[in-house]
């Protein structure tokens, strides 16, 4: 048997001390999602607006409000899965801050809608139709060419290569909501769509953040569609620009949407299901000019060439690429988010604490992400 003694005890400790000490140390960084680096990194947590000094008092007590809203286009048979998402987007933030809902529709909302998803909120809910020639052809398309081709891309099996309806909502998306009668009043919106999903709290207004630091547009996830190609997007966008160069500042994200200095697209966008914007970039008379370029060309209602339609997260992620720099741009890593099939989740410890989500799961740094892009470009 092996005995030891008092004397020999404390060396021993003290090795064992270390040795753990050592160990620490060594497996302390892996402990940490290897991808905490790139995002954790490029954005300091020091005097991050989601962690305030719990010495004063909290954000909301202020009585500051920015002119903003949630703006929620919809359909009344989604009223089940909207109710889950304003149920989160109340527990995580709004309750403490009440800003107003605009929910559109291209059709009635039902007096139901209306009932069970106002009750959810003590902020005020507007509810709009979205008017006729924002949801239909414009006079110039030419509709037998568009059925025809929408038909063609149907048989081709392209997601929702035949479905006229989405064709209009990725139109309305790109070029009309901000200029619906019920957004007039408002300065800065954040668009919600219903099933998303919301996991952390936010003890900070984003939309007063957004305009005391000059952000036109934030966003949380940002993806490249691999086998996408929009040819005709990209091609009408260079005609845009070359027709245009003085809207086109030097300084701006081209870097972000191309690989080549602008020559093709590099497929990077904004997911655009989640936006928090500053309405006067979307009715800028550049981001006007560059719509109805796009809009007059038909692409909304032609494009065939194409995996992807003219979506509005293309749109609106080429129109920050070419306007706006990257100091206007913000990514708000803070707020953790779902559509599916992807999350944004914070993998920092302290903005972890505020959150539901497993950091595991955070999309930022997988293939098919364009983060390390964003942190790449200046
Ligand atoms: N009112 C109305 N809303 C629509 C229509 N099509 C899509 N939306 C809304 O537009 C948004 C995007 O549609 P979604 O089906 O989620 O497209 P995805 O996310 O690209 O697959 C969602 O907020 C939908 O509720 C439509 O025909 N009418
Ligand atoms: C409330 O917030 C606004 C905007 O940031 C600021 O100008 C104002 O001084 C704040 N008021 C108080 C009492 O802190
Ligand atoms: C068109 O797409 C929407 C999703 O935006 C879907 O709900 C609807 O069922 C589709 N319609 C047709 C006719 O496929
Ligand atoms: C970005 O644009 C703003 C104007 O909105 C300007 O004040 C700022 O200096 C620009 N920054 C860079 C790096 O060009
Ligand atoms: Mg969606």
């Amino acid at each position: 048997m092996i005995v030891i003694n008092s004397n020999q005890r404390k060396p021993l400790l003290v090795t064992a001390g270390c040795l753990l000490f050592c160990i620490f140390f060594f497996f302390w960084p892996l402990k940490a999602p290897n991808n905490e680096k790139a995002t954790a990194s490029h954005s300091s947590l020091i005097n991050h607006p989601n962690l305030p000094d719990p010495s004063l008092p909290p954000a909301w007590h202020n009585t500051t409000r920015v002119k903003a809203a949630f703006v929620i286009l919809t359909r009344n048979n989604e009223l089940d899965a909207l109710r889950k998402t304003i149920q989160q987007l109340e527990a995580r933030f709004n309750h403490k801050f009440n800003y107003p809902y605009v929910f559109l529709n291209d059709v009635e909302f039902t007096q139901e809608f209306k009932d069970l998803t106002s009750s959810l909120t003590s902020a005020e809910t507007k509810y709009g139709i979205i008017p006729q020639e924002h949801w239909s052809y414009p006079d110039w398309i030419d509709v037998e060419k568009a059925d025809r081709l929408r038909k063609k891309m149907g048989d081709e099996g392209i997601i929702y290569g035949d479905n006229l309806s989405y064709r209009h909502m990725c139109r309305f998306e790109s070029g009309f909501f901000f200029r619906h009668p019920l957004m007039e009043e408002y300065e800065f919106y954040w668009r919600v769509e219903p099933s998303v999903e919301f996991f952390c709290d936010i003890d900070y207004d984003p939309f007063l953040y957004m305009k005391e630091n000059n952000k036109k547009y934030g966003w949380t996830i940002s993806l490249i569609e691999f086998e996408a190609t929009i040819p005709t997007l990209w091609a009408t966008t260079k005609a845009f620009m070359s027709e245009n160069p003085e809207m086109i500042p030097k300084n701006n994200l081209m870097n972000f949407i191309s690989n080549d200095n602008g020559r093709n697209y590099n497929l990077c966008h904004f997911w655009s299901n989640f936006e928090i914007a500053d309405l006067k970039f979307l009715r800028s008379p550049e981001y006007t000019a560059f719509f109805e370029y796009l809009d007059k060309s038909g692409g909304f209602f032609y494009e065939r060439q194409a995996f992807f339609l003219w979506g509005d997260a293309p749109v609106h992620s080429i129109a920050v690429g070419i306007f706006l720099n990257k100091s206007e741009v913000h990514f708000f890593n803070d707020i953790g988010y779902k559509h599916e099939p992807f999350m944004h989740c914070p993998v920092a410890r302290e903005l972890q604490k505020k959150c539901h989500c497993n950091a595991d799961d955070n999309f930022d740094l997988t293939p098919n992400s364009c983060m390390r892009r964003w942190v790449e470009v200046s």
